[in-house]
C-alpha cells in the first residue's frame, strides 16, 4: 500500500518545487536560530536569500559528526529545550555521543515517515510486528514503534535481547513481521534451531532490516533461514532516525522520503556531485524538521541514487544498497576492501556460517588481515584435512575476487560473540 500517495507519487517538477520552498525555509530558520550555521554561512559569504534553486544547496556549509560533538548537547538545536518532547543519542564509540531532539510536530512527522516506510515494505494493519531493535537512546526501537502503530499493526515491543523468550513470543503471539538488525535476526534463527524450533514453521512472513550495513547475500541467507521476505531500511539519528528510505516489494533500491530530505551523492574526496548511478558519499539536508535540521550532513555512507520511477508506482528517487561507510573501508597493503565485500565472498562458500570477524594488525610495519569465520555446524568435523582445504578455498576466493591476501582462520560454531544490536565486524589492533 502507498501510505502517502501525494508525496510518494509526485511529478519531479512538483516535488522539486516543494523541496526548494522547504529548503529555503529551513536555511532561513537555522541561519536565524542556530549560531553554528549563521557563523558557517557568514564564513562562506552565503545568505539564506542566495538559495534560489535546488542546486544552490552546494553553496551551503556541510555538517559533520564532529560538529555535533563540539556543540554537545543541544548547540545545534533550533528550539529552546522546553519545546523538545523527545531526546535520542547515538552511543558513539569515541568521545561524547551525538544528541538529537524532536518537537511535538517532529514526532508527528517521524511517525508518519516510518508509517510510510513500513507500508512500503509491505506491513499492514493485519500484521503482528515484533520489534527486536533496542529501545532506549538508539532511534531504532522507538522510531519503528510509533510508525508501526500508526499503520494499525499490532506491535510487540520485545526490544533486543532475551533471545529464547523472543522465540516464545513469536510462537505464542503469532508474529508475522520481524524488525531488527540483520545480525541479530540471523542469531535468532540459531536460537530457534537450538530450541528445536524450525524458524520456517513460525508464522513470520516479512523482515524489516536496518541499523547496520549488510550484504545482499546476508539478507538472502536470512530469507532462506526464516523463509521470509527481507527488506532493507536506512536512516541515521543525526537526520531523523529510521524513516529516511526503505525498499518496496521490488527491492530495487530504497525509496527516499524526498519531500523531507534533500539527498546528494558526492565524491568523498573532491566534494563534487556524482551523476545518478555512480557511487559516492550520501549527504543529506533536512527539509521539514523543527528542533534539529542539519544542512548537508556527511553520513559517510556509500550509495548511489536512481531517479527513475519504480514499478511499484512511487516516483521517489531510490538509494542503492548501502554496503559500507567511507570510514569502515580497510586498506590492506594498498587494497581497499569493505567488510561487506568479504561477507559476500564468505556467503558464497558452502561450509561456513555467516558469522565472521576481520582482525587487522600490523607486523613489521605491514598490515595483516585475518578473516575469522565460523564453520557451519553441519559441516564441522574433526577431519582436519577437510577444514584445511576449506581455509585454503576461502583464502583463494578472497584473493581472486577481491585481490585480497588474508589469513583465514576457521572457528568452531558459536565462538564469535553474537550482538543484539549492531554487529562489530572489524577488530583493528593496528594502533593499540
Ligand atoms: O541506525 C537508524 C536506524 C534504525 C535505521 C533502525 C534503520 C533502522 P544510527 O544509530 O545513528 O541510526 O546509525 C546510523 O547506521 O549512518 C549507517 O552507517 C548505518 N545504517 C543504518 N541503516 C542502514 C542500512 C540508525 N539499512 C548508521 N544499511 C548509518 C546500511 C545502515 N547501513
Amino acid at each position: 500500500m502507498i501510505w502517502d500517495p501525494k508525496h510518494e507519487c509526485m511529478s519531479r517538477a512538483e516535488l522539486e518545487e516543494l523541496q526548494l520552498s522547504r529548503l529555503q525555509e529551513t536555511v532561513a530558520r537555522v541561519y536565524e536560530r542556530v549560531p553554528f550555521y549563521r557563523q558557517a554561512m557568514d564564513a562562506r559569504g552565503v545568505r539564506p536569500t542566495d538559495i534560489r534553486t535546488l542546486a544552490d544547496v552546494r553553496l551551503l556549509p556541510m555538517t559533520t559528526k564532529e560538529d555535533f560533538r563540539k556543540n554537545y548537547p543541544f548547540g545545534l538545536f533550533a528550539v529552546p529545550s522546553k519545546e523538545l518532547v523527545r531526546i535520542h543519542a547515538s552511543s558513539g564509540t569515541t568521545g561524547k555521543s551525538t544528541v538529537v531532539g524532536y518537537t511535538k510536530r517532529d514526532m508527528e512527522t517521524w511517525t508518519d515517515l516510518v508509517a510510510r516506510m513500513v507500508s512500503t515494505a509491505g506491513v499492514t494493519s493485519d500484521d503482528v510486528v515484533q520489534v527486536v531493535f533496542g529501545y532506549g537512546l538508539f532511534t531504532g526501537g522507538f522510531g519503528l514503534h510509533y510508525g508501526l502503530e500508526r499503520v494499525g499493526a499490532t506491535v510487540i515491543p520485545a526490544a533486543a535481547g532475551k533471545s529464547r523468550r523472543q522465540i516464545m513470543l513469536m510462537q505464542d503471539f503469532g508474529t508475522t513481521v520481524l524488525v531488527g538488525t540483520p545480525s541479530y535476526v540471523l542469531h535468532l534463527a540459531e536460537v530457534a534451531e537450538a530450541e528445536g524450533v524450525n524458524p520456517q514453521e513460525l508464522p513470520v512472513r516479512l523482515g524489516l532490516f536496518g541499523g547496520e550495513a549488510s550484504s545482499r547475500e546476508m539478507l538472502q541467507e536470512i530469507e532462506r533461514r526464516w523463509g521470509i521476505l527481507a527488506t532493507d531500511n536506512y536512516g541515521l539519528s543525526e537526520v531523523l532516525g529510521p524513516g529516511i528510505s526503505g525498499e518496496c516489494e521490488y527491492r530495487d533500491g530504497q525509496h527516499i522520503a524526498e519531500d523531507n530530505f534533500l539527498v546528494e551523492i558526492i565524491d568523498p574526496v573532491t566534494g563534487e556531485p556524482c551523476p545518478p548511478g555512480v557511487k559516492g558519499e550520501v549527504v543529506i539536508t533536512n527539509l521539514n524538521k523543527e528542533a534539529l535540521s542539519v544542512l548537508r550532513y556527511r553520513t559517510h555512507d556509500i550509495s548511489s541514487i536512481n531517479y527513475e520511477p519504480c514499478r511499484c508506482g512511487r516516483t521517489t528517487a531510490r538509494l542503492s544498497k548501502i554496503t559500507g561507510r567511507t570510514d569502515d573501508m580497510l586498506i590492506i597493503r594498498g587494497v581497499n576492501v569493505f567488510p561487506s565485500q568479504v561477507e559476500s565472498v564468505l556467503m558464497e562458500i558452502e561450509g561456513v556460517s555467516p558469522h565472521y570477524q576481520l582482525v587487522v594488525s600490523k607486523r613489521n610495519y605491514l598490515d595483516e588481515l585475518e578473516v575469522r569465520v565460523e564453520v557451519d555446524p553441519n559441516f564441522f568435523s574433526d577431519r582436519y584435512r577437510c577444514l584445511e582445504e576449506l581455509e585454503e578455498r576461502i583464502g583463494d576466493l578472497l584473493n581472486t575476487t577481491l585481490q585480497l591476501k588474508a589469513k583465514v582462520r576457521l572457528l568452531e560454531p558459536n565462538s564469535i560473540e553474537r550482538s543484539e544490536g549492531k554487529a562489530q565486524r572489524v577488530i583493528d589492533l593496528r594502533n593499540k
